[in-house]
Protein backbone atom coordinates (compact mmCIF):
# COMPACT_ATOMS: atom_id res chain seq x y z
CA UNK A 1 0.00 0.00 0.00
CA UNK A 2 1.01 3.65 -0.70
CA UNK A 3 -0.17 6.43 1.32
CA UNK A 4 -1.83 7.44 -1.92
CA UNK A 5 -3.89 4.80 -1.75
CA UNK A 6 -5.61 6.67 1.13
CA UNK A 7 -6.44 9.55 -0.71
CA UNK A 8 -9.46 8.17 -2.59
CA UNK A 9 -11.61 9.06 0.45
CA UNK A 10 -12.75 11.85 2.12
CA UNK A 11 -14.01 11.05 5.77
CA UNK A 12 -11.17 9.81 7.51
CA UNK A 13 -10.33 8.39 11.04
CA UNK A 14 -6.97 7.58 12.50
CA UNK A 15 -7.22 5.07 15.61
CA UNK A 16 -4.18 4.46 18.09
CA UNK A 17 -4.66 0.87 20.23
CA UNK A 18 -6.69 1.63 23.02
CA UNK A 19 -4.07 3.24 26.25
CA UNK A 20 -1.88 4.67 23.43
CA UNK A 21 1.94 4.96 23.67
CA UNK A 22 4.16 7.14 21.72
CA UNK A 23 5.20 5.07 19.09
CA UNK A 24 1.10 4.80 18.47
CA UNK A 25 0.71 8.66 19.05
CA UNK A 26 3.72 9.74 16.82
CA UNK A 27 2.93 7.07 14.04
CA UNK A 28 -0.95 8.56 13.71
CA UNK A 29 -0.11 11.89 14.16
CA UNK A 30 2.23 11.57 11.20
CA UNK A 31 -0.17 10.02 9.31
CA UNK A 32 -2.62 13.54 9.91
CA UNK A 33 0.02 15.48 8.76
CA UNK A 34 0.27 13.73 5.41
CA UNK A 35 -3.12 13.79 4.90
CA UNK A 36 -3.63 17.18 5.82
CA UNK A 37 -0.88 18.63 3.75
CA UNK A 38 -3.21 17.05 1.07
CA UNK A 39 -5.85 19.19 1.75
CA UNK A 40 -8.18 16.47 4.08
CA UNK A 41 -9.07 16.91 7.44
CA UNK A 42 -8.74 13.53 9.46
CA UNK A 43 -9.63 12.72 12.91
CA UNK A 44 -6.93 11.40 15.49
CA UNK A 45 -8.28 9.09 18.08
CA UNK A 46 -8.07 5.96 20.08
CA UNK A 47 -11.11 3.96 22.19
CA UNK A 48 -10.78 1.84 25.05
CA UNK A 49 -11.76 2.58 28.96
CA UNK A 50 -9.34 4.85 30.03
CA UNK A 51 -7.64 7.98 29.18
CA UNK A 52 -3.81 8.82 28.79
CA UNK A 53 -2.69 9.86 32.53
CA UNK A 54 0.91 9.04 31.73
CA UNK A 55 3.47 11.95 32.28
CA UNK A 56 5.60 12.07 29.56
CA UNK A 57 2.68 11.07 27.03
CA UNK A 58 0.90 14.26 27.77
CA UNK A 59 3.54 16.55 27.72
CA UNK A 60 4.52 14.84 24.87
CA UNK A 61 0.45 15.52 23.25
CA UNK A 62 0.90 19.18 25.26
CA UNK A 63 4.50 20.44 23.36
CA UNK A 64 3.89 18.75 19.73
CA UNK A 65 0.77 19.74 19.93
CA UNK A 66 -0.83 16.42 18.73
CA UNK A 67 -5.00 17.17 18.31
CA UNK A 68 -5.54 13.16 20.02
CA UNK A 69 -8.93 12.74 20.74
CA UNK A 70 -10.61 10.17 23.05
CA UNK A 71 -13.94 8.13 21.64
CA UNK A 72 -15.52 6.02 23.77
CA UNK A 73 -18.34 5.21 21.77
CA UNK A 74 -19.76 6.44 18.51
CA UNK A 75 -22.18 5.20 15.78
CA UNK A 76 -20.84 7.11 13.20
CA UNK A 77 -19.21 5.05 10.80
CA UNK A 78 -15.59 6.56 9.15
CA UNK A 79 -15.86 6.19 5.74
CA UNK A 80 -11.95 5.29 6.14
CA UNK A 81 -10.78 4.03 9.47
CA UNK A 82 -7.21 3.54 9.82
CA UNK A 83 -5.60 1.67 12.67
CA UNK A 84 -2.25 2.29 13.50
CA UNK A 85 0.57 0.63 15.49
CA UNK A 86 -2.34 -2.26 15.62
CA UNK A 87 -4.79 -3.99 13.48
CA UNK A 88 -8.95 -4.25 14.05
CA UNK A 89 -9.80 -7.05 15.61
CA UNK A 90 -7.05 -7.76 17.91
CA UNK A 91 -7.62 -7.24 21.47
CA UNK A 92 -6.03 -3.74 22.12
CA UNK A 93 -7.85 -1.69 20.04
CA UNK A 94 -11.62 -1.09 20.64
CA UNK A 95 -12.15 -0.65 17.00
CA UNK A 96 -14.65 1.97 15.59
CA UNK A 97 -17.40 1.68 13.05
CA UNK A 98 -16.46 2.06 9.65
CA UNK A 99 -17.07 1.21 5.92
CA UNK A 100 -13.17 1.01 4.51
CA UNK A 101 -10.55 -0.36 6.59
CA UNK A 102 -6.49 -0.27 6.27
CA UNK A 103 -4.27 -1.06 8.98
CA UNK A 104 -0.44 0.55 9.01
CA UNK A 105 1.65 -1.77 12.08
CA UNK A 106 4.92 -3.10 13.01
CA UNK A 107 3.92 -5.77 14.56
CA UNK A 108 3.98 -9.48 13.32
CA UNK A 109 0.81 -11.54 12.28
CA UNK A 110 -1.02 -14.16 13.88
CA UNK A 111 -1.08 -17.31 12.41
CA UNK A 112 -3.82 -17.48 9.57
CA UNK A 113 -5.03 -13.69 10.36
CA UNK A 114 -6.31 -12.04 7.50
CA UNK A 115 -5.36 -8.13 7.00
CA UNK A 116 -7.59 -6.01 4.31
CA UNK A 117 -6.67 -5.47 1.13
CA UNK A 118 -5.15 -1.84 2.15
CA UNK A 119 -2.60 -2.43 5.28
CA UNK A 120 1.45 -1.73 5.21
CA UNK A 121 2.79 -4.05 8.06
CA UNK A 122 6.44 -4.16 8.21
CA UNK A 123 7.92 -6.37 10.72
CA UNK A 124 11.40 -5.16 9.92
CA UNK A 125 11.33 -1.95 11.97
CA UNK A 126 10.61 -1.47 15.18
CA UNK A 127 8.53 0.47 15.57
CA UNK A 128 4.94 2.41 13.77
CA UNK A 129 6.93 5.77 13.17
CA UNK A 130 9.85 3.50 11.14
CA UNK A 131 6.77 1.81 9.21
CA UNK A 132 5.05 5.38 8.36
CA UNK A 133 8.02 7.06 7.85
CA UNK A 134 9.37 5.11 5.00
CA UNK A 135 5.46 5.49 3.47
CA UNK A 136 6.14 9.13 3.25
CA UNK A 137 9.20 9.15 2.04
CA UNK A 138 7.98 6.76 -1.10
CA UNK A 139 5.55 9.43 -1.97
CA UNK A 140 8.35 12.19 -1.03
CA UNK A 141 6.43 13.64 1.53
CA UNK A 142 9.38 15.99 3.13
CA UNK A 143 9.45 16.09 6.81
CA UNK A 144 10.90 19.30 7.58
CA UNK A 145 8.27 20.05 9.91
CA UNK A 146 10.93 19.93 13.77
CA UNK A 147 7.53 19.10 15.52
CA UNK A 148 6.83 15.96 13.40
CA UNK A 149 10.87 14.55 13.32
CA UNK A 150 10.68 14.87 17.25
CA UNK A 151 7.41 12.87 17.11
CA UNK A 152 8.85 10.14 14.78
CA UNK A 153 12.13 9.87 17.07
CA UNK A 154 10.61 9.69 20.38
CA UNK A 155 8.10 7.01 18.85
CA UNK A 156 11.12 5.00 18.38
CA UNK A 157 12.84 5.60 21.51
CA UNK A 158 10.08 4.69 23.79
CA UNK A 159 8.83 1.85 21.47
CA UNK A 160 12.75 0.29 21.05
CA UNK A 161 13.40 1.14 25.04
CA UNK A 162 15.78 3.99 24.37
CA UNK A 163 17.04 2.16 21.30
CA UNK A 164 17.47 -1.36 22.16
CA UNK A 165 17.66 -3.07 19.41
CA UNK A 166 16.83 -0.86 16.80
CA UNK A 167 16.76 -2.46 12.82
CA UNK A 168 18.68 -1.11 9.83
CA UNK A 169 15.52 1.12 8.88
CA UNK A 170 15.60 2.63 12.15
CA UNK A 171 18.96 3.67 12.03
CA UNK A 172 17.89 4.91 8.53
CA UNK A 173 15.26 7.37 10.06
CA UNK A 174 17.03 8.79 12.59
CA UNK A 175 19.75 9.70 10.39
CA UNK A 176 17.62 11.60 8.69
CA UNK A 177 15.50 12.94 11.57
CA UNK A 178 16.64 16.52 12.29
CA UNK A 179 14.03 16.65 15.37
CA UNK A 180 14.42 19.24 18.36
CA UNK A 181 16.57 18.50 21.15
CA UNK A 182 14.65 19.91 23.50
CA UNK A 183 11.68 18.99 23.48
CA UNK A 184 13.27 15.14 23.58
CA UNK A 185 15.07 16.29 26.62
CA UNK A 186 12.38 17.46 28.22
CA UNK A 187 10.25 14.32 27.87
CA UNK A 188 13.19 11.97 28.18
CA UNK A 189 13.31 13.78 31.93
CA UNK A 190 9.48 13.53 32.63
CA UNK A 191 9.19 9.35 32.07
CA UNK A 192 8.11 9.85 35.54
CA UNK A 193 6.24 11.22 37.89
CA UNK A 194 7.52 11.26 41.62
CA UNK A 195 4.87 8.88 42.80
CA UNK A 196 5.47 6.41 39.79
CA UNK A 197 9.12 6.40 41.17
CA UNK A 198 8.16 6.09 44.43
CA UNK A 199 5.89 2.72 43.06
CA UNK A 200 8.44 1.57 41.14
CA UNK A 201 11.05 1.65 43.96
CA UNK A 202 8.68 -0.44 46.29
CA UNK A 203 8.01 -2.86 43.23
CA UNK A 204 11.84 -3.15 42.96
CA UNK A 205 12.27 -3.84 46.42
CA UNK A 206 9.84 -6.88 46.12
CA UNK A 207 11.42 -8.12 42.98
CA UNK A 208 11.55 -12.10 42.96
CA UNK A 209 14.41 -13.53 40.97
CA UNK A 210 15.29 -16.89 39.34
CA UNK A 211 19.33 -17.55 39.43
CA UNK A 212 19.47 -19.98 37.11
CA UNK A 213 17.12 -19.02 34.58
CA UNK A 214 17.67 -15.32 34.72
CA UNK A 215 14.01 -14.02 34.97
CA UNK A 216 12.48 -11.81 37.26
CA UNK A 217 9.05 -10.75 38.35
CA UNK A 218 8.20 -7.70 40.38
CA UNK A 219 4.54 -7.02 41.96
CA UNK A 220 3.61 -3.48 41.32
CA UNK A 221 1.32 -1.77 43.91
CA UNK A 222 -0.79 0.97 41.12
CA UNK A 223 -3.84 0.93 39.70
CA UNK A 224 -2.10 2.71 36.42
CA UNK A 225 -1.44 0.15 33.72
CA UNK A 226 1.21 2.14 32.01
CA UNK A 227 3.63 1.82 35.27
CA UNK A 228 4.18 -1.75 34.35
CA UNK A 229 5.75 -0.90 31.53
CA UNK A 230 7.63 1.75 33.36
CA UNK A 231 8.52 -1.06 35.85
CA UNK A 232 9.47 -4.14 33.36
CA UNK A 233 11.37 -1.49 31.10
CA UNK A 234 13.71 -0.55 34.00
CA UNK A 235 14.29 -3.94 34.58
CA UNK A 236 15.67 -4.64 30.97
CA UNK A 237 18.44 -2.37 32.35
CA UNK A 238 19.70 -4.92 34.32
CA UNK A 239 22.60 -7.03 33.66
CA UNK A 240 21.34 -10.05 35.24
CA UNK A 241 18.00 -10.48 33.51
CA UNK A 242 16.93 -11.55 30.37
CA UNK A 243 12.82 -12.02 30.79
CA UNK A 244 11.48 -9.29 33.25
CA UNK A 245 7.99 -9.38 34.09
CA UNK A 246 5.82 -6.76 36.19
CA UNK A 247 2.54 -7.15 37.40
CA UNK A 248 -0.29 -5.65 39.19
CA UNK A 249 -3.83 -5.58 40.27
CA UNK A 250 -6.19 -4.18 37.99
CA UNK A 251 -9.84 -3.84 40.48
CA UNK A 252 -11.91 -2.21 38.11
CA UNK A 253 -11.06 -4.17 35.38
CA UNK A 254 -10.98 -7.62 37.96
CA UNK A 255 -8.20 -8.94 36.52
CA UNK A 256 -4.04 -9.05 36.93
CA UNK A 257 -2.55 -7.03 34.57
CA UNK A 258 0.97 -8.68 33.44
CA UNK A 259 3.85 -7.10 31.37
CA UNK A 260 6.56 -8.85 30.29
CA UNK A 261 10.08 -7.93 28.51
CA UNK A 262 12.61 -10.01 26.78
CA UNK A 263 16.50 -8.39 26.37
CA UNK A 264 17.93 -11.82 24.99
CA UNK A 265 17.11 -12.64 21.41
CA UNK A 266 16.25 -16.37 22.76
CA UNK A 267 13.34 -15.44 24.10
CA UNK A 268 9.97 -14.07 22.82
CA UNK A 269 8.19 -12.14 25.11
CA UNK A 270 4.90 -12.45 22.88
CA UNK A 271 5.56 -16.49 23.73
CA UNK A 272 6.10 -15.59 27.29
CA UNK A 273 2.49 -13.98 27.95
CA UNK A 274 0.95 -16.43 26.10
CA UNK A 275 2.69 -19.33 28.17
CA UNK A 276 1.66 -17.30 31.43
CA UNK A 277 -1.95 -17.14 31.07
CA UNK A 278 -2.68 -20.37 29.15
CA UNK A 279 -6.21 -21.80 29.53
CA UNK A 280 -6.87 -18.59 31.76
CA UNK A 281 -6.76 -15.31 30.61
CA UNK A 282 -5.83 -13.83 27.18
CA UNK A 283 -2.72 -12.30 25.56
CA UNK A 284 -3.10 -8.73 24.81
CA UNK A 285 -0.54 -8.67 21.94
CA UNK A 286 2.89 -8.21 21.49
CA UNK A 287 6.44 -8.52 20.15
CA UNK A 288 9.51 -10.72 20.60
CA UNK A 289 11.19 -7.86 23.22
CA UNK A 290 7.64 -6.82 24.86
CA UNK A 291 4.15 -8.26 25.27
CA UNK A 292 1.03 -7.80 27.77
CA UNK A 293 -1.33 -10.26 29.09
CA UNK A 294 -3.95 -10.49 31.46
CA UNK A 295 -5.33 -13.25 34.12
CA UNK A 296 -9.01 -12.99 35.73
CA UNK A 297 -9.56 -12.51 38.77
CA UNK A 298 -12.33 -14.95 39.18
CA UNK A 299 -10.13 -17.71 38.15
CA UNK A 300 -7.56 -16.43 41.00
CA UNK A 301 -9.97 -15.75 43.36
CA UNK A 302 -10.83 -20.10 42.63
CA UNK A 303 -7.41 -21.18 43.77
CA UNK A 304 -7.38 -18.51 46.40
CA UNK A 305 -10.70 -18.02 47.88
CA UNK A 306 -9.80 -15.27 50.91
CA UNK A 307 -6.04 -14.73 50.25
CA UNK A 308 -3.95 -11.97 48.96
CA UNK A 309 -4.44 -11.92 45.45
CA UNK A 310 -1.55 -9.94 43.69
CA UNK A 311 0.14 -12.57 45.98
CA UNK A 312 -1.36 -15.58 44.12
CA UNK A 313 -0.70 -14.10 40.87
CA UNK A 314 3.09 -14.09 41.35
CA UNK A 315 3.47 -17.75 42.79
CA UNK A 316 1.71 -18.81 39.60
CA UNK A 317 3.81 -16.45 37.49
CA UNK A 318 6.93 -17.70 39.20
CA UNK A 319 5.84 -21.07 38.95
CA UNK A 320 4.26 -20.77 35.39
CA UNK A 321 7.92 -19.17 34.36
CA UNK A 322 9.97 -22.02 35.98
CA UNK A 323 8.05 -24.78 34.05
CA UNK A 324 8.59 -22.38 30.85
CA UNK A 325 12.20 -22.63 31.28
CA UNK A 326 12.60 -25.38 32.38
CA UNK A 327 10.80 -27.28 29.36
CA UNK A 328 11.04 -24.92 26.67
CA UNK A 329 7.96 -25.24 24.41
CA UNK A 330 7.43 -26.40 21.04
CA UNK A 331 5.51 -25.52 18.25
CA UNK A 332 4.06 -27.36 15.59
CA UNK A 333 1.28 -26.38 12.59
CA UNK A 334 0.76 -29.15 10.79
CA UNK A 335 -0.68 -28.28 7.33
CA UNK A 336 1.48 -25.48 6.87
CA UNK A 337 4.83 -27.68 8.04
CA UNK A 338 2.84 -30.47 5.89
CA UNK A 339 3.24 -32.65 9.02
CA UNK A 340 3.95 -36.34 8.38
CA UNK A 341 4.15 -39.38 11.29
CA UNK A 342 7.94 -39.40 10.45
CA UNK A 343 8.27 -36.42 12.30
CA UNK A 344 7.02 -37.54 15.46
CA UNK A 345 10.43 -38.34 17.37
CA UNK A 346 10.79 -34.68 16.84
CA UNK A 347 8.64 -34.25 19.97
CA UNK A 348 8.30 -37.70 21.15
CA UNK A 349 10.03 -40.71 22.78
CA UNK A 350 9.82 -43.08 20.25
CA UNK A 351 8.73 -43.44 16.89
CA UNK A 352 4.44 -43.05 15.63
CA UNK A 353 2.92 -46.20 15.80
CA UNK A 354 -0.59 -46.94 14.37
CA UNK A 355 -3.63 -47.09 17.19
CA UNK A 356 -7.32 -47.63 16.72
CA UNK A 357 -10.22 -46.74 18.73
CA UNK A 358 -10.97 -49.19 21.35
CA UNK A 359 -14.46 -51.49 20.14
CA UNK A 360 -16.34 -49.79 23.35
CA UNK A 361 -19.21 -52.05 23.58
CA UNK A 362 -22.86 -50.77 22.64
CA UNK A 363 -25.97 -52.07 22.04
CA UNK A 364 -29.32 -51.88 20.26
CA UNK A 365 -33.20 -52.37 20.69
CA UNK A 366 -35.58 -52.94 18.22
CA UNK A 367 -38.55 -51.20 18.83
CA UNK A 368 -40.73 -54.02 17.92
CA UNK A 369 -39.44 -56.04 21.04
CA UNK A 370 -40.37 -53.04 23.20
CA UNK A 371 -43.92 -51.68 21.72
CA UNK A 372 -46.73 -53.20 19.24
CA UNK A 373 -45.66 -51.71 15.68
CA UNK A 374 -47.30 -47.74 15.47
CA UNK A 375 -46.88 -47.17 19.47
CA UNK A 376 -45.78 -43.33 19.77
CA UNK A 377 -42.38 -43.40 21.35
CA UNK A 378 -41.02 -41.10 22.83
CA UNK A 379 -36.69 -40.74 22.97
CA UNK A 380 -34.42 -38.32 25.32
CA UNK A 381 -31.55 -38.47 22.62
CA UNK A 382 -28.55 -35.96 23.61
CA UNK A 383 -30.02 -33.50 20.81
CA UNK A 384 -33.29 -33.54 22.27
CA UNK A 385 -36.95 -35.50 22.75
CA UNK A 386 -37.85 -37.07 19.81
CA UNK A 387 -40.72 -38.99 18.93
CA UNK A 388 -41.21 -41.81 16.46
CA UNK A 389 -43.75 -44.68 15.31
CA UNK A 390 -42.61 -48.20 16.24
CA UNK A 391 -42.08 -49.74 13.06
CA UNK A 392 -39.92 -53.67 11.72
CA UNK A 393 -36.98 -51.67 11.26
CA UNK A 394 -36.88 -48.78 13.95
CA UNK A 395 -33.93 -49.85 16.42
CA UNK A 396 -32.44 -47.72 19.18
CA UNK A 397 -28.88 -47.33 19.50
CA UNK A 398 -27.21 -47.29 23.25
CA UNK A 399 -23.45 -45.70 23.35
CA UNK A 400 -21.04 -46.69 25.37
CA UNK A 401 -22.07 -43.40 27.28
CA UNK A 402 -25.12 -44.68 27.58
CA UNK A 403 -27.16 -42.00 25.65
CA UNK A 404 -29.55 -43.10 23.17
CA UNK A 405 -30.70 -42.38 19.69
CA UNK A 406 -32.84 -43.92 16.79
CA UNK A 407 -31.44 -45.61 13.44
CA UNK A 408 -32.88 -48.33 11.61
CA UNK A 409 -31.22 -51.92 11.35
CA UNK A 410 -29.77 -51.16 7.94
CA UNK A 411 -28.29 -48.00 9.11
CA UNK A 412 -26.90 -49.88 11.91
CA UNK A 413 -25.90 -52.58 10.20
CA UNK A 414 -23.43 -50.54 8.44
CA UNK A 415 -21.42 -49.50 11.01
CA UNK A 416 -21.73 -52.49 13.68
CA UNK A 417 -21.82 -55.91 13.83
CA UNK A 418 -25.08 -57.24 15.36
CA UNK A 419 -25.18 -59.89 17.66
CA UNK A 420 -27.70 -61.74 19.71
CA UNK A 421 -25.85 -61.38 23.09
CA UNK A 422 -27.31 -60.26 25.74
CA UNK A 423 -25.76 -56.16 26.01
CA UNK A 424 -24.87 -55.84 29.74
CA UNK A 425 -26.94 -53.34 32.00
CA UNK A 426 -25.72 -53.37 35.27
CA UNK A 427 -27.58 -51.10 38.01
CA UNK A 428 -24.03 -48.97 37.98
CA UNK A 429 -25.40 -46.74 35.95
CA UNK A 430 -27.24 -44.09 37.70
CA UNK A 431 -29.29 -43.54 34.47
CA UNK A 432 -30.46 -46.22 32.92
CA UNK A 433 -31.61 -46.10 29.30
CA UNK A 434 -34.78 -45.89 28.88
CA UNK A 435 -37.84 -45.29 25.93
CA UNK A 436 -41.18 -43.97 26.89
CA UNK A 437 -44.69 -44.60 26.04
CA UNK A 438 -45.87 -41.11 24.41
CA UNK A 439 -49.40 -41.37 25.16
CA UNK A 440 -49.09 -42.66 28.47
CA UNK A 441 -46.04 -41.16 29.63
CA UNK A 442 -44.56 -44.24 30.68
CA UNK A 443 -41.15 -45.46 30.74
CA UNK A 444 -39.89 -48.68 29.46
CA UNK A 445 -36.43 -49.79 30.69
CA UNK A 446 -34.24 -51.45 27.66
CA UNK A 447 -31.92 -53.43 29.48
CA UNK A 448 -34.06 -56.87 29.31
CA UNK A 449 -34.15 -56.49 24.95
CA UNK A 450 -31.09 -55.10 24.73
CA UNK A 451 -28.52 -56.72 22.42
CA UNK A 452 -24.35 -56.01 21.58
CA UNK A 453 -23.55 -54.75 18.86
CA UNK A 454 -19.83 -54.32 18.15
CA UNK A 455 -18.31 -51.30 15.94
CA UNK A 456 -17.13 -52.64 12.65
CA UNK A 457 -14.04 -50.73 11.70
CA UNK A 458 -12.82 -47.36 13.15
CA UNK A 459 -10.49 -45.58 11.88
CA UNK A 460 -6.93 -45.80 12.34
CA UNK A 461 -4.39 -43.04 13.73
CA UNK A 462 -0.83 -42.51 13.74
CA UNK A 463 0.34 -41.94 17.66
CA UNK A 464 3.14 -41.27 19.33
CA UNK A 465 3.97 -40.48 23.20
CA UNK A 466 4.89 -36.35 23.85
CA UNK A 467 8.54 -36.04 25.40
CA UNK A 468 8.01 -32.19 25.52
CA UNK A 469 5.42 -29.29 26.09
CA UNK A 470 3.85 -28.93 22.34
CA UNK A 471 1.52 -26.60 21.22
CA UNK A 472 -0.53 -27.81 18.13
CA UNK A 473 -2.48 -25.92 15.88
CA UNK A 474 -5.91 -27.22 15.36
CA UNK A 475 -8.80 -25.23 13.61
CA UNK A 476 -6.83 -21.78 14.49
CA UNK A 477 -6.54 -22.51 17.86
CA UNK A 478 -2.99 -23.54 19.55
CA UNK A 479 -3.43 -26.72 21.96
CA UNK A 480 -1.00 -27.48 24.58
CA UNK A 481 0.02 -30.80 24.81
CA UNK A 482 2.38 -32.28 28.18
CA UNK A 483 4.72 -34.30 28.71
CA UNK A 484 3.24 -38.20 28.09
CA UNK A 485 0.07 -36.84 26.22
CA UNK A 486 -0.50 -38.18 22.66
CA UNK A 487 0.26 -36.80 19.41
CA UNK A 488 -2.00 -37.81 16.77
CA UNK A 489 -2.53 -37.90 13.18
CA UNK A 490 -5.22 -39.94 11.33
CA UNK A 491 -3.41 -42.61 9.12
CA UNK A 492 -5.54 -41.46 5.82
CA UNK A 493 -4.99 -37.13 6.33
CA UNK A 494 -1.86 -36.62 8.00
CA UNK A 495 -1.65 -32.97 8.32
CA UNK A 496 -4.77 -33.71 10.17
CA UNK A 497 -3.07 -33.95 13.88
CA UNK A 498 -3.90 -32.85 17.31
CA UNK A 499 -3.15 -33.55 20.77
CA UNK A 500 -5.23 -36.00 22.93
CA UNK A 501 -4.84 -35.97 26.81
CA UNK A 502 -2.68 -39.29 28.08
CA UNK A 503 -5.66 -40.65 30.20
CA UNK A 504 -8.21 -40.43 27.51
CA UNK A 505 -5.82 -41.79 24.86
CA UNK A 506 -5.02 -44.95 27.36
CA UNK A 507 -8.89 -45.34 28.05
CA UNK A 508 -10.02 -45.07 24.43
CA UNK A 509 -7.34 -46.04 21.95
CA UNK A 510 -5.14 -49.61 21.59
CA UNK A 511 -2.59 -50.61 19.94
CA UNK A 512 -3.86 -51.87 15.72
CA UNK A 513 -2.07 -55.40 14.68
MN1 LIG B 1 4.66 0.12 18.33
Amino acid sequence: MTLEDLLQYEDIVIQCHDDPDADAIASGYALLKYLESKGKSPQLVYSGGRTVTKNNLLLMIEKLNIPLEHVRRTDDEAELLITVDCRAGQRNVSTLPHRNLAVIDHHELDMGEVLPELCEVRTDCSASVTVIWAMLKKVGFPIEDRLLSTALYYGLYMDTQKFKGTEKLDREMLDALRFDWDIILLLQSAALALNDFRTAGSAFMNLRYHPEYHFALAPVNTSEPYMLGIVSDMMMDVHELSVCVAYCLLERERCVKVSVRCSKSRDRADEVVHWLVRDMGNDGGGDRTKAAGRLPLALLEKSCPDGNLLYTAGELIFQRLTDYFRTPLKRLAPRTEEYEPARAEEFCKQKAELYRKKKAPAGFVRTMDLFPEGTEILLRTPVGDIVKKAAPALCILIDAEHEVSYTTEEELGRDYELTDEEFPLDGEWLWQPKAYHAGKKEAVMLAPCAKKCIVRDTPRVWAAQLNCRLEVLVWGDWRLGEIGDWLVCHEEDHQNAYIIPKAAFEQSYERAE
